[in-house]
């Protein structure tokens, strides 16, 4: 089972979408481990968003993302990284297709309401960043037979 860090970034949280976001998911068949609203410190995101150092967005990035609180989320499922990607849409808005996340909320690249891991790889890295690992739950679901 694959598992990938979502967050609902600031401007989602303000505008009230934790709760269509994550049903998006729930929807989908994926199952959450792990969620908490949390307020994000520089070192936090600093070390979520290293891959971006040095370019010209980087300052306003780490600006608006300890902005205000943000959702953060651990979802398991086969191909998690993959599917909630695709769920999500591209970086801008303009570029998302009609039913992702961005397509459908957000306008702004800067402002486009939720955070999806790249690979496998980085939704570790990343999941280490925010969640202490007794904050991640493992359950059975009974429907998940049909998932
Ligand atoms: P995210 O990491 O937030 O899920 O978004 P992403 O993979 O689609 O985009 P990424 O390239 O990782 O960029 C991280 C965030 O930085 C902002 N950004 N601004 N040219 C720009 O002004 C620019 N490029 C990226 C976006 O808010 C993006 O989500
Ligand atoms: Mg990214």
């Amino acid at each position: 089972m694959e598992r990938t860090y979502l967050m609902v970034k600031p401007d989602g949280v303000e505008r009230g979408l934790i709760g269509e976001i994550v049903g998006r998911f729930e929807r989908k068949g994926l199952k959450l481990v792990g969620a908490k609203l949390m307020k994000v410190s520089l070192e936090r995101a600093e070390r979520h968003y290293a891959e971006h150092k040095g370019k010209d967005f980087y300052e306003r990035l780490l600006q608006f993302i300890t902005s205000g609180p943000v959702f953060a989320m651990v979802w398991e499922g086969d191909q998690a990284v993959g599917l909630t990607r695709a769920m999500i849409g591209k970086t801008n808005a303009l570029e998302a297709a009609p039913g992702t996340i961005r397509s459908d909320f957000a306008i702004h690249t800067n402002f486009n309401l939720i955070h999806g891991s790249d690979s496998p790889e980085n939704a570790d890295r990343e999941i280490r960043i925010f969640f202490d690992e007794e904050e991640l739950l493992s359950y059975d679901k009974a429907i998940q037979v049909w998932i």
